[in-house]
């Protein structure tokens, strides 16, 4: 992370400082005076209350084991909660969180907007909030410390970018089909927008069909075999992720079709799963999103617990793989 490697080392003496201040306790217990011991016995670790969407993808599970070891490795308290993709369970586990007075809250918010009360109940109780992987729509930007996580929009036009140059020579129509993330969520949002923005670069190029298959296998699937009746010619997939691609390649195969020739696909993220599948040549390209957010998650709550200023927005690095791509990275690939 370029830009946060070098805001983080500007600040280098206020780290310093920061863990000085930890070191003698004295954090803790000026701390405690706003009411956020966070109940964890007065031993002086930092409590992090963090309330994560769901377990829906490979993502998502190496994005909680990630902040899980992060945690661990940086001696802090982590209360974790599992919202089964569902907003109401996220708001219930901040209240609880707010409740138990933790040091800090952490979130991936399932959607975008509906967080105002709960982030300004948060903000009332003096809890500093910090959002991860996803965004708020929230107008008032006070209600959180920071945003750690991917462009999303830029990463919905590197796929189709490389849809545009794949199919500069195409003379007639390229039909694309869709599956959506989570509706209403921010990925789901940002790489819409940037994927249609990108292919407007070709009039050939057209979605003619466009639906949410929830970030899952299972929604992958079944969305996937509804396209394939209702269409006879698809030539693109674009997948918002890897586990809907690999869902929809059942599909594909059982339809007769060969996936990654038949029907070129390009998906997000670069799990495991998805860059085998690309490396064996049933995807065809892949626009990384790192899920391993654990070890700046601590990193910031740290900083903030202190009282340190940080940065509003920490944008992850990502890249993208061809085939070829896929199959070099592919044994050095951490999730
Ligand atoms: O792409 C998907 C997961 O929010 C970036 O959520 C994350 C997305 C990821 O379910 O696989």
């Amino acid at each position: 992370m370029r830009k946060t490697g070098n805001t983080i080392s500007r600040r280098g003496f206020a780290t310093v400082l920061a863990a000085g201040l930890l070191a003698t306790g004295l954090a803790a217990c000026s701390n405690s005076d706003t009411g956020g011991d966070g109940g964890d016995g007065g031993d002086g670790k930092i409590v992090l209350g963090f309330s994560q969407v769901g377990a829906e993808s490979g993502w998502r599970t190496a994005n909680t084991n990630s902040i899980k070891e992060a945690a661990a490795a940086a001696g802090i308290e982590l209360k974790f909660d599992d919202a089964q993709q569902k907003q109401e369970n996220q708001i219930k586990a901040i209240r609880n969180y707010i409740q138990q007075k933790v040091d800090v809250i952490a979130f991936s918010p399932v959607v975008e907007s509906g967080w105002d009360t709960v982030l300004k109940e948060a903000k009332d109780a003096g809890i500093p909030v910090i959002l991860t992987d996803r965004a708020v729509d929230s107008a008032d930007k006070s209600l959180y410390k920071t945003f750690l996580g991917s462009d999303f929009v830029k990463e919905g036009r590197l796929s189709g970018e490389w849809l545009v140059e794949q199919t500069k020579s195409a003379t007639g129509p390229v039909n694309i089909v869709e599956l959506q993330g989570t509706t209403g969520s921010a990925p789901a949002n940002d790489r819409k927008k940037g994927f249609a923005e990108a292919i407007a670069a070709n009039p050939n190029l057209k979605i003619i069909a466009s639906q949410s298959g929830d970030f899952t296998r299972a929604g992958g699937k079944q969305v996937m075999e509804q396209f394939l009746k209702a269409n006879p010619k698809i030539d693109v997939l674009f997948a918002h992720n890897d586990d809907m691609g690999l869902g929809a390649l059942e599909a594909i195969t059982a339809a007769g079709k060969v996936p990654g020739k038949d029907i070129t696909i390009i998906t997000v993220d670069a799990v495991k799963d998805g860059m085998q599948a690309l490396a064996d040549g049933k995807f065809n390209f892949i626009a990384e999103c790192s899920p391993l957010l654990g070890p700046q998650l601590m990193d910031l709550a740290k900083k903030v617990h202190a009282g340190e200023q940080v940065p509003p927005r920490i944008e992850t690095e990502e890249t993208t793989f061809t085939q070829e791509q896929a199959k070099e990275a592919l044994p050095n690939r951490k999730y």
